[in-house]
Formats: structure tokens, C-alpha cells, sequence
């Protein structure tokens, strides 16, 4: 059934039928009853819930807020994440925390955008809409930092890369190739993005900090070592320039450092060294120009192919 918005948030009329609330979920028995009320309270009652064996009452309390629950076969938030893309038909897809760290009234401003044929995946930025205490200290700093070199390494404008509040259209997630299955996922879906040359969108969303009473999943020093990794591999294929430029910093010091002892102490290993260095850097910067024309290939011939398949759909559609 049809249903049509009212709220001032939102001005566009559409079937709320044709989105898909997706959570996942593991141990959040506090907090998801809060998190499918609030959705339904906006007239959103597609809540599909992907449980990750969890060992208290989330997948109960879960059911009688109304949602749909599925218990995942796998495990991790990734492998979920990559479940849940597999079955849901809804045209609309909007992806949330079960934590109750995000407002579903602001579904819209992720919404919106896609609905209007704006963007093709909206990120909600929490960096940007945090509440006092929202992050741990440590999480906040590793976060800005990871945001910082992975703004470098895609030449993006991106502000927050891990956040789990997201919009997006069935088609544009099903084509892109996912296969992480821990916290690396968000890391994985916003390169995907950048290498399917997506319209991507950032907006600003309140972010609260969790309950007290559930405990984090994330570990920041595992996690953070997995998804730091994960944003440098990744680069090698978006932007090689990036992955092999990192060396060039510290072997070009190295050069310098030790053209200065060969110098100082007469001494004709240091200049060896020195010598060995230059031409380190000169080969890792060659290897990133190199790798750079074939990766700007790669993407004007996946972008050729794309709008290529785009002509030939509407032209299937006009017959
Ligand atoms: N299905 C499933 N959900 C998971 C799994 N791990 C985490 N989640 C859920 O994924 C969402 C995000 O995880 P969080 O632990 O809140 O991670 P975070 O928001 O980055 O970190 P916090 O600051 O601790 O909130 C929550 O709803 C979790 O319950 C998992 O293995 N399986
Ligand atoms: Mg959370």
C-alpha cells in the first residue's frame, strides 16, 4: 500500500514499501526495539533485521518490534551486510545501526538524494553531526586519521568512510563486488563506490554514543590495524601514485641522510648507500606513474562500458 509523507522533513512523495530498512545486529537487545519503532513511528514498516547469533534477546525483542529477523549463516557485520544485499528486492535500500546511535528521522537526508536521482549512495557523516562522548577519544582520533589518508589516497572529500548510517539504491549496491566480512566492509563498500564511479554523497547525522549497558564490537586496535591495511591496499588499483609515493618520502630522506654522512665522514659505503637509495626512489616513483596510466585506463574503459550499457537500456526501454 501506498503511503504518502507528510512530514516536513520531507516534501517528496513516494511508496514507503519500496524501501528497505536493513539492521544488523549482534547482541543490541537494549537498544533495537528503540531503533524499529522510531522507523515505524516515520511510516517505514519493511525492517529487515540480520542477526549475528546474538546470545541475549535481540532477535525476540527484535520480532515483536515488527521486524523481519534473519539469522546470518556467516559471521561478522560484513558478511551480514553482503547476506542481507543478496535478498532484499526493495528498490530503496537504508542501512542502520542496531545500536540506537542515529535518528531514523533523519532517514530523509540520506533519502532524499537518491530518491531524486541525485546520488546513488548517500554516506550519513557522524564525524561531522557527533554528540559529546559520541566516539571514544581513541576511536574519534583513529577515525579523522583514517579519514585524513583515505581523502589522500581516492582523492575524495569523504569525512567519514566507516559510518554504518547509509542510503542507497538496490541496483547501484548490486553492482559492487564485496567480499570483506568483519569491519573492513565499510571501508570496502565506499572504494567500491569510488572504483564503480558512483555518485556518492555525504550528509551530516546526529551520532549519540551507545548504551552503556551494550558493549562495543569494534576493537580499535585490531579493527583499526584491519581497515588502515585494507584503505593502503586498496589504493594500489584507485590511486597508484599513492601506494608507491609513500616509499618515495622515506627513501628520499634515506638518500639524503646518507649523502650527508658520505659527505661528513669521507666514507664511500654511506655514498653506495646514498646512490642505492636515489635510485629506489626514482624506480617507486616510476612504478606509481606507470601504474597510474593503466589504472586511468581501467576506469575510462569501465566508464565507457557503463554509459555504453545505460545507452542500450533505454533504448530496450523505448521499444
Ligand atoms: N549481524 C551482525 N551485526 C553485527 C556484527 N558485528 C556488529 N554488528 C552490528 O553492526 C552495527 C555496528 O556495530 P558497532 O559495534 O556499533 O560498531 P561502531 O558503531 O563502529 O562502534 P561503536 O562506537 O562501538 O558503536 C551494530 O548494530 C552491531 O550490532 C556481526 O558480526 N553480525
Ligand atoms: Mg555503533
Amino acid at each position: 500500500m501506498s503511503s504518502e509523507n507528510n512530514d516536513e522533513n520531507n516534501n517528496l512523495i513516494f511508496d514507503k514499501n519500496d524501501v528497505c530498512i536493513f539492521i544488523p545486529v549482534l547482541n543490541e537487545e537494549y537498544a533495537i526495539k528503540g531503533v524499529i519503532e522510531d522507523f515505524k513511528k516515520e511510516g517505514f514498516n519493511n525492517i529487515l533485521v540480520v542477526d549475528g547469533n546474538s546470545k541475549d534477546k535481540t532477535r525476540e525483542v527484535a520480532q515483536e518490534a515488527g521486524a523481519r529477523v534473519v539469522i546470518q549463516s556467516g559471521k561478522g557485520k560484513g558478511q551480514a551486510m553482503i547476506q542481507a544485499f543478496s535478498m532484499i528486492n526493495e528498490k530503496y535500500i537504508v542501512m542502520i545501526d542496531g545500536d540506537g546511535t542515529e535518528l531514523a528521522s533523519e532517514i530523509y537526508r540520506l533519502l532524499n538524494p537518491v530518491l531524486e536521482g541525485k546520488a546513488d549512495h548517500v554516506a550519513g557523516d557522524r564525524i561531522a553531526g557527533r554528540t559529546k562522548d559520541a566516539f571514544k577519544r581513541v576511536n574519534l582520533f583513529g577515525n579523522q586519521v583514517m579519514n585524513w589518508i583515505f581523502r589522500r589516497a581516492f582523492r575524495s572529500n569523504l569525512h567519514d568512510i566507516l559510518t554504518g548510517y547509509r542510503a542507497f539504491t538496490r541496483d547501484s549496491i548490486r553492482e559492487l563486488d564485496l567480499k570483506k566480512h568483519n569491519f573492513v566492509i565499510e571501508t570496502e563498500l565506499t572504494v567500491e563506490c569510488l572504483m564503480k564511479e558512483q555518485r556518492l554523497i555525504e550528509v551530516p547525522v546526529t551520532y549519540y554514543p551507545r548504551a552503556v549497558e551494550a558493549p562495543s564490537k569494534l576493537s580499535p586496535i585490531k579493527d583499526g590495524y584491519r581497515i588502515s591495511t585494507a584503505v593502503y591496499k586498496y589504493s594500489r588499483f584507485y590511486n597508484p601514485i599513492f601506494f608507491f609515493g609513500v616509499w618515495a618520502i622515506p627513501l628520499a630522506i634515506l638518500a639524503i641522510a646518507s649523502a650527508g654522512c658520505a659527505y661528513y665522514f669521507d666514507n664511500w659505503t654511506f655514498a653506495t648507500a646514498s646512490a642505492c637509495f636515489v635510485l629506489m626512489t626514482v624506480l617507486v616513483i616510476l612504478a606509481g606513474l606507470v601504474s597510474d596510466i593503466t589504472a586511468t585506463l581501467h576506469r575510462k574503459t569501465l566508464k565507457a562500458i557503463k554509459a555504453n550499457r545505460k545507452q542500450n537500456e533505454q533504448e530496450y526501454d523505448q521499444f
